[in-house]
């Protein structure tokens, strides 16, 4: 397929769709529903919410597309033993791995862990169970994107300052060109998304590319 070009900042983004890779960071119920662990810290879900029906329609562009696409999820084994000591009591209290309205809180296999239904895999799209907030760190993505010979990746998901970031960081220092759709990422903290797409975008792209999920869709048509 030819290269293709997307509007975005803080210059257009060159891609080819068949080199490409969209990612769909940990749309969980635990981060974007009441009664999961998002909410748990404390935090508003609904301010993470507008970024679901975007999302939704960039993932069925690029799933008409052809593209290859990834999902992937935060979370522990029910035994916790990959949950660092650390990690279990950020929050100030103990909330990973307890039990919530969606089951217990962070693990692999129960209702809070899963993926919507808005934005749910499809067959022949991975699902990357990852441990921390990168995506690439004690996962096998980096070996199944290079199988594939992806080389851009469109990073969307929550949220945009934690695991988006913390993932589009980590691909950068691998290699891959990653563009973020604005519309297609939220935080609890709307600054901190709005801050963290300007750091991804400064210094002529230090780490990726902002666009928005309309660019994107008008690039692949
Ligand atoms: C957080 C994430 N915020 N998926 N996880 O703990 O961004």
């Amino acid at each position: 397929m030819a290269k293709r070009e997307i509007a975005a900042e803080p210059f257009n983004y060159e891609f080819d769709p068949e080199t490409t890779a969209l990612v769909v960071i940990d749309m969980q119920a635990d981060f974007v529903e009441p009664g999961g662990f998002g909410e748990a810290l404390g935090n508003d879900v609904s301010l993470v919410r507008n970024s679901i029906e975007p999302t939704k329609k960039l993932l069925e562009a690029c799933r008409e597309a052809g593209m290859f696409i990834v999902h992937t999820r935060e979370g522990h084994r029910a035994d916790l033993a990959d949950c660092p000591p650390a990690k279990l009591t950020r929050g100030g209290q103990t909330f990973i791995g307890t039990q919530g309205p969606k089951g217990r809180i962070l693990v692999r296999g129960e209702k809070g862990h899963d993926i919507i239904p808005e934005v749910y895999p499809v067959e022949g799209e991975p699902v990357i169970d990852k441990p921390g907030k990168g995506a690439f760190w004690d996962t096998d993505l980096d070996l199944i994107l290079r199988n594939r010979n992806i080389k851009s990746l469109i990073i969307c998901g929550v949220t945009t300052e934690v695991c988006v970031n913390t993932t589009a960081r980590e691909a950068n220092d691998r290699g891959y060109e990653i563009i973020v759709p604005e519309d297609c990422t939220d935080s609890y903290f709307p600054e901190f998304k709005t801050a963290t797409l300007d750091m991804i975008k400064a210094q002529g792209a230090i780490v990726g590319w902002v666009s928005n999920s309309d660019k994107i869709i008008a690039a692949l048509d």
